[in-house]
């Protein structure tokens, strides 16, 4: 598959090449570019993930997953200002593997991109994206609250984008291919933790309802690692998507997350599973099985055989202490949250109004 022409050289003031995301000036929940070009408040989108479940990676694949699929091909998406520009430049340079893989995030990153595309109705939309790029600790379980900007940031977002990355439950810690059992908290202290805080802060605005008014996209992260594949697989749940690649159909991605939290085989995180069933209007919750790397398809012949007798590696591999993309990274299910929130937000209009402050 050939590079999206999208990606190279739309921008020129890359500060440097370096793979971290930049660092934040000063925690602050607000962002620094002016509100959007119709005069209407900004959509806001928040990514929401434990620790190490993808989230830096997640969004620097996002403007590089508009081509790979023919069905996002006509959106377009630019950072509104320098700091956004140059972390989705820094991104794309380790999604082609010229530098290293984001490491860990210690400081926030409060981004915004204006986002243009089609709606089933042949309108465009355009809308300011606001996303927050958090250490994984602020949605960590603790007898602190989470991180004020942070919980700020989920309860006056009008989409959700959850990041399930279930190497952290699945057994088999592989030092060399995967990023589990490595000692992080499991996902699923750290959602029901967040998602308590979260119905407070929201119920405190003035919200009555019994469910959150968020709109919500449940992502399992990282389908290309060897575990999460081979689940997917016994399940039962892999197929051929448009480019001949190996994917879990959109209307599997549903059944995909239910097993990898209920079922004893796959993970231990049936609370997951119950909170977002209870808390989220399941009219307004969608699922995905998502890799931001995409696989890599490499001469060995030691991957997981997949129905379709093609053999796919996991696209991440270990070098020099850090680590970097095997082959660049053709992104799978990125975008199409992403898309989805926009086009249901589009179609319903914003969640809060002014019930939570901004
Ligand atoms: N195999 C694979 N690894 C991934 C993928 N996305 C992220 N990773 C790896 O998972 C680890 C964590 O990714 P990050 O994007 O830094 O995760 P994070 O949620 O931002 O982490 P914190 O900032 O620490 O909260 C890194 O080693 C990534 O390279 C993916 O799609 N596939
Ligand atoms: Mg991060």
């Amino acid at each position: 598959m050939s590079e999206p022409d999208h990606e190279a050289g739309l921008f020129d003031d890359i500060a440097s090449a370096t793979a971290a995301a930049p660092a934040e000036a000063a925690d602050d929940s607000r962002w620094a570019e002016p509100d959007a070009a119709d005069g209407r408040d900004p959509i806001s989108i928040a990514l929401w993930g434990g620790v190490g479940s993808g989230k830096s990676v997640f969004i620097g694949a996002l403007r590089r997953a508009i081509g790979f699929t023919e069905h996002v091909g006509r959106w377009s998406m630019h950072g509104l200002d320098k700091d956004s520009r140059s972390y989705s430049n820094n991104a794309a340079a380790g999604l082609r593997g010229e530098t290293p893989l984001p490491l860990a995030t210690e400081t926030a990153s409060n981004l915004s991109w204006t986002v243009r595309g089609p709606l089933s109705s042949g309108d465009d939309v355009q809308v300011t994206l606001r996303l927050r790029d958090a250490p994984g600790g602020d949605y960590r379980e603790s007898n602190d609250a989470s991180p004020e900007a942070t919980l700020q940031y989920l309860a006056a977002a009008d989409g959700l984008i959850y990041l399930f990355d279930p190497t952290g439950e699945l057994p088999d810690p592989d030092p060399a291919g995967g990023a589990g059992g490595n000692g992080r908290p499991r996902a699923a202290g750290s959602f029901t933790s967040t998602l308590q805080l979260l119905q407070a802060r929201v119920a405190e605005a003035g919200h009555a309802g019994v469910r959150l008014p968020h709109f919500l996209a449940v992502c399992v992260t990282k389908l290309d690692d060897r575990r999460v594949f081979a689940a997917a697989n016994r399940l039962g749940l892999i197929d051929s998507d448009a480019n001949g690649s190996p994917w879990v159909p959109n209307e599997l991605a549903k059944e995909f997350f239910r097993r990898l939290c209920t079922d004893q085989r796959y993970g231990n995180a049936p609370e997951i599973w119950n909170d977002i069933q209870g808390a989220f209007d399941p009219a307004r919750t969608s699922y995905f099985a998502t890799s931001a790397l995409g696989f890599s398809y490499g001469p060995d012949s030691t991957g997981e055989a997949d129905p379709l007798g093609m053999r796919t590696f996991p696209n991440r591999v270990p070098r020099e202490k850090l680590f970097w993309v095997q082959e660049s990274a053709q992104p799978i299910n990125v975008f199409e949250p992403l898309q989805t929130l926009i086009t249901q937000i589009a179609a319903h209009g914003r969640v809060h109004g002014a019930a939570v402050a901004r």
